[in-house]
């Protein structure tokens, strides 16, 4: 067999879809941007998936790239065959145009054409039905196959499991999908039997998911709702790929990974055999380097934790074998080498990754090294781990326990993980509900009660009103929850002190962030907590020295952060009082969080605010900004604050005093927040959305400051950039782009002599039972026929059919039902009732299905026919 390479196969792939009409997009950073229900870009489709809601419409329909993806939930596995943190995806989509028979059309030419592959070699699953997700099995994609020269008994249906994909992260498009898999012979294992079991593991590799046929959009709640239109999802992992063409062992064994497992064992001085660990440090070194060439940090949370994790990971190894450190720069040499030229923010990133990277490894080095100090010591002393011990060493040098496994491991020694499982269970007794999970120990919520002894302490002070910066001594430190009395750098920990600078949480403002400086400690306060006993939580990590019980040190605010904070608590207040002006007295507040970035404010009031009542809150607030008034602040009753008219949250139970913050006559309010000295500190006021949050509350979201004045920015640039689309001045850009909308309208409608832009004039709209039967003609392409019946059934709350006839005399039905009449009819069942009378076929989820008619008798009355399948099916 001649080996086909990495490089051949990416090019073979996008090169046969660009000659079949797909446009080569770039793919995008790893990092997702403005998607929080997605850890890491994991496939091709995820970057994309504003393109199959319907949100943004690409360029052109039909796209292929290759992708970066990061798959995190495979990282205990990887070091096997072929499991991997980091590979990259070739894809092929065709968004709201083509679906299952050209989509299987095109992937039996490239598997034949492009990859030489025969088809005796070829397996293909398809979706086996579900009733509970209501989607029949997928007998198009079957046929399919067949007509391409797939035979029958090659064509295997799979249930959901295996055959219905998506979505990507926890909510987004997904669907049933066909899959291609590679036979590689009877050596590894007998053959497929039609009806017996399809031996996915070891003779058959899957090599392409050639199409996840996306119809839904699953909700956040677990709710599937049909997709505005169909779309096709094609990923195939290039390194399995090339395993699976050139009858590779592993994935190790490509031209993409092997250079790099040699340069591992080259640093370990490990010549021979390649064994687990030098396939682990391979993936590992690669995933981090994208990762961090796409811009994620270190940290220990979130995103951050993924290349701390899998760098501490490769420190481990290396000190477990022996060495003092890792040397990983010849091996980030060659990662760069053989990704740089696909990828450039990697090949621009060296000096960034090596500095990064050697950082994150001398922190930890240490933390390791006296971490393994300590389990040497505790294995002389009773040559066993215990559960407790490995649970310790988490707690107090930041070693997950697995690499506490593995370094006992390396000494002969075994840990027992029940006991530890135990233990960890005690433990989160102990901190109530602290959890702790495989992402490092947990900072405190503000929800949790301190322990016992921690709660006797004498309650914090805070300065923070009127400085910054304060001396204070540490008079508790709690990891996980539980006090120790030192605290070594690396290991997230909430620090209690006498008295604080740090704004604790609370009144809708963030906690305080900042610094901490003792006589041998440095470290970093990420947030600031406060408990209902009465002591503030800082959350704080060393990143150098150690910290104990009783230490003197100094604790600093982030002035800058904190000054942005307090501009959005001003004009929080300032646009409290400005919408009790512009909408009524009725308006109270119902919740609002102050951050740096950006104020949200919820308040009570009956309806959307129209444009015209946005703009002028804007304009009351920035000239209120514009007094210069001054903060005041004064102590005094509830009783005299209700007097002199300050606002108050409703039910809110307050103490003997109250502090009353104002603003000139403009605004008075109970608040415990900080504030800016004047109003012009607040700079500039935006607000960039107002929306329903529940019935009866609207929520506005706002910036200030630099964040205003940015926001009104990237406003003028988006709207000059749609100037120039329109070949228009920005004045005229609405004017023009309704022209615009106008001229294409008419093309669409096949109306173009008559002058009429596309409008669906219903030839029927009549009542079935008591169901409403809407159905009308309209010119346009199938992907304006589903968008308009589904915006009519939901507008007549019916059932709506819109058809087209093209010149061929090819007949396009659509059927469309209201959520109301869905739960009573089938859409599917009705088209395919429709057109198998008269010579067609259909298919579709429940709520909007499709059907094709070659040739319509004559005569036919398509309205006339919706009501006979109607009456026959309600009656049914
Ligand atoms: N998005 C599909 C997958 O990742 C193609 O398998």
């Amino acid at each position: 067999m001649t080996r086909v390479g990495s490089e051949a196969i990416r090019e073979t792939f996008l090169g046969f879809f660009e000659k079949n009409g797909h446009a080569r997009i770039a793919g995008a950073p790893v990092v997702p941007k403005n998607d929080p229900t997605l850890l890491f870009i994991n496939s091709g489709m995820a970057p994309l998936k504003p393109y199959f809601t319907g949100e943004v419409t690409p360029a052109h329909p039909d796209l292929c790239n290759y992708q970066a993806c990061i798959r995190t939930k495979d990282i205990e596995d990887v070091g096997d065959r072929h499991h991997l943190t980091f590979f990259e995806m070739l894809g092929s989509w065709s968004i709201g145009n083509y679906f299952k028979d050209h989509a299987i059309e095109l992937a039996y030419g490239l598997l034949t054409d492009g990859f030489k592959l025969k088809p005796s070699q070829l397996y293909v699953t398809v979706f086996a039905g579900d009733p509970a997700l209501g989607i029949p099995a997928d007998e198009e994609s079957a046929a399919a196959w067949e007509r391409v020269g797939i035979s029958r008994d090659h064509i295997v249906a799979l249930p959901a499991e295996d055959n219905f994909w998506g979505p990507a992260g926890n909510s987004g498009p997904c669907g049933p999908c066909t899959e291609v898999f590679l036979d590689t012979g009877d050596a590894f294992g007998p053959a497929y039997v039609p009806g017996g079991e399809f031996d996915t593991k070891r003779r058959y590799i899957e090599i392409w998911n050639a199409g996840v046929f996306m119809q839904f959009n699953k909700g956040l709640d677990g709710t599937f709702q049909p997709l505005p239109f169909t779309s096709v999802d094609t990923g195939s992992g290039l390194e399995r790929l090339e395993l699976a063409l050139n009858g590779l062992d592993t994935v190790y064994e490509s031209d993409l990974l092997a250079p790099v497992v040699t340069s591992v064992q080259e640093m370990l001085g490990e010549t021979g055999e390649i064994q687990r660990h030098h396939r682990l440090i391979a993936d590992h070194m690669r995933a981090s380097t994208i990762i961090l060439a796409d811009g994620a940090r270190p940290s220990n949370e979130g995103r951050g934790y993924i290349p701390r994790r899998l760098v501490r990971k490769c420190v481990t190894v290396a000190l477990s074998r022996g060495h003092d450190t890792l040397n990983f720069e010849p091996v980030l040499d060659v990662i760069i080498d053989r990704l740089g030229p696909h990828y450039p923010r990697i090949a621009g990133g060296r000096d960034m990754l090596t500095e990064v990277i050697r950082a994150e490894r001398d922190d930890f080095g240490r933390t390791v090294r006296r971490g393994m100090e300590r389990l040497d010591g505790i294995i002389a002393g009773k040559g066993a781990i215990d559960g407790a011990d490995a649970f310790n060493m988490f707690a107090t040098y930041g070693l997950p326990v697995e690499i506490t496994k593995e370094i006992a491991a390396e000494r002969g020694v075994e840990v027992s993980l029940d006991d530890y499982e135990k233990e960890f269970r005690q433990h989160q007794v102990r901190s109530r509900g602290v959890a702790e999970t495989a992402s490092g120990p947990k900072h405190l919520k503000a929800s949790d009660v301190l322990p016992g002894t921690i709660a006797k302490l004498p309650r914090t002070d805070f300065l923070g009103y009127d400085g910054l910066t304060t001396q204070a001594r540490v008079l508790a430190i709690l990891v996980n929850g539980n006090p120790v009395e030192t605290l070594e750098s690396g290991v997230p920990a909430d620090l209690i002190v006498d008295r604080t600078p740090f704004y604790a949480e609370g009144g809708g403002q963030v906690g305080d962030s900042g610094e901490l400086v003792g006589t041998d400690a440095h470290g970093r306060i990420t947030s600031t907590l406060s408990h209902s006993s009465g002591h503030s939580t800082h959350h704080v990590t060393l990143i150098d020295g150690s910290l104990a019980v009783g230490d003197q040190i100094e604790l600093s605010v982030e002035a800058y952060a904190r000054v942005r904070t307090a501009a959005n608590h001003s004009a929080t207040h300032l646009l409290n009082a400005a919408l009790r002006r512009v909408l009524g007295d009725h308006v109270t507040q119902a919740g609002s969080l102050v951050e740096p970035e950006r104020l949200r404010f919820d308040f009570t009031h009956p309806t959307p605010m129209t444009a015209e009542q946005i703009e002028a809150t804007e304009r009351l607030v920035n000239d209120w900004i514009l007094t210069g008034a001054k903060r005041h602040v004064d102590i005094m009753t509830p009783d005299e604050a209700k007097a002199q008219g300050a606002i108050s949250l409703a039910g809110e139970a307050y103490g003997d005093e109250v502090r009353v913050v104002s603003f000139g006559s403009m605004s008075k309010e109970l608040c415990g927040g900080t504030h800016v000295d004047h109003t012009t500190m607040i700079g500039s006021f935006r607000i960039t959305t107002e929306q329903s949050v529940a019935a009866g509350v609207r929520r506005i979201n706002a910036v200030t400051r630099d964040g205003a004045i940015n926001y009104a920015l990237e406003q003028t640039h988006t709207l000059r950039e749609v100037s120039s689309v329109l070949r228009s001045n920005p004045r005229d850009a609405a004017v023009a782009a309704q022209r615009l909308l106008d001229r294409v309208n008419r093309k669409g409608s096949g109306a173009a002599e008559a002058g009429q832009p596309a409008t669906v004039r219903p030839t029927l709209d009549t009542t079935v039972g008591d169901v409403r039967v809407v159905a009308g003609k309209l010119n346009a392409e199938m992907p304006v026929l589903r968008t308009e019946a589904q915006r009519l059934s939901a507008e007549h709350n019916g059932v709506v059919m819109l058809w087209n006839t093209a010149d061929n005399g090819k007949t396009t039905v659509v059927v469309s039902l209201a959520p109301a009449v869905a739960a009573r009819l089938n859409a599917t069942a009705i088209v395919r009732d429709l057109t198998g009378r008269v010579g067609g076929s259909g298919g579709g989820s429940p709520a909007i299905a499709q059907g094709g008619v070659p040739a319509l008798p004559a005569g036919t009355d398509l309205g006339q026919e919706l009501v006979t399948t109607i009456t026959a099916l309600t009656a049914a």
